[in-house]
């Protein structure tokens, strides 16, 4: 197995595809996706475009939808939800299909939908997602942050240094074995520094400042907690996403 970290959908290479590709936005797309399926949501289809989401969702029944929307960390108006993990609960969310359009999270997801297995990854399914990398054994794996705008993001590239290390502990390989590329083995070096205080780093990471400044503190606390939700979140077919 070769693990691959691109930093943005934009690193991405244009040609070939991995046998896994890995969606990470820990703040907050990756995060939510999976706070809303273990809330019960039935799916969850993701779209670039927020006309494009809100003609779809019309054809779905009002009462089986719920249609989230964010830009520049608010949310976007004509939708009922913003983008936060804590909007979701079996009440509100359960069997309900999120249609779901972010600044860069979804856009990430849409830039990898092709690959043959497609995930996605937050500290809060962190394990999970180690389990299902080694349960599947793909030959190649292509771990994208979606960054925020084509900029690396802390907080995703923490995210990805935490899944490698999982399978570096698990398997006893070593990177020689694993790592694809040069961000891989940074990538893990940046999660054994700050393992113990990844509130902190969402803290000092320009996301994160951005999302205080919204009056936020509460998602990044929650954004924050490894391993606390035993979920993969897998596309099922293109743009929809379930468990
Ligand atoms: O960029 C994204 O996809 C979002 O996750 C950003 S926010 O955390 O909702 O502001």
């Amino acid at each position: 197995m070769k693990l691959f970290l691109f930093h943005t959908p934009e690193e991405v290479p244009e040609q070939g595809a991995p046998d896994c590709a890995i969606a990470i936005d820990v703040l907050r797309a990756t995060t939510t996706m999976a706070a809303a399926l273990a809330a019960g949501a039935e799916a969850i289809q993701v779209f670039s475009d927020i006309d494009d989401l809100l003609t779809t969702s019309e054809t779905w029944p009002t009462d089986k939808r719920l249609r989230a929307g964010e830009r520049g960390g608010g949310k976007v108006e004509g939708c009922d939800l913003g983008n936060s993990p804590l909007d979701h609960s079996p009440e509100r969310s359960g069997g309900k299909r999120l249609f779901m359009s972010t600044t860069n999270g979804t856009r990430c997801l849409k830039r990898i939908e092709h690959a043959p297995t497609v995930i996605t990854a937050a500290l809060t399914t962190r394990q999970a997602v180690v389990d299902f990398v080694l349960s599947q054994q793909p030959e190649t794996v292509w771990i994208v942050g979606s960054g925020w705008e084509g900029t690396y993001s802390l907080e995703d590239t923490v995210c990805a240094g935490a899944i490698i290390h999982g399978i570096i502990a698990a398997t006893g390989q070593t990177f020689k074995d694993l790592a694809g590329n040069d961000a891989a083995i940074a990538a893990v070096s940046l999660y054994l520094q700050w393992q113990d205080q990844l509130l902190d780093l969402m803290h000092y990471a320009s996301h994160g400042q951005r999302l205080l400044r919204l009056n936020n503190e509460a998602d990044l606390q929650y954004c924050a907690q490894l391993d606390v939700l035993n979920i993969v979140p897998r596309q099922h077919e293109l743009g929809v996403l379930g468990l």
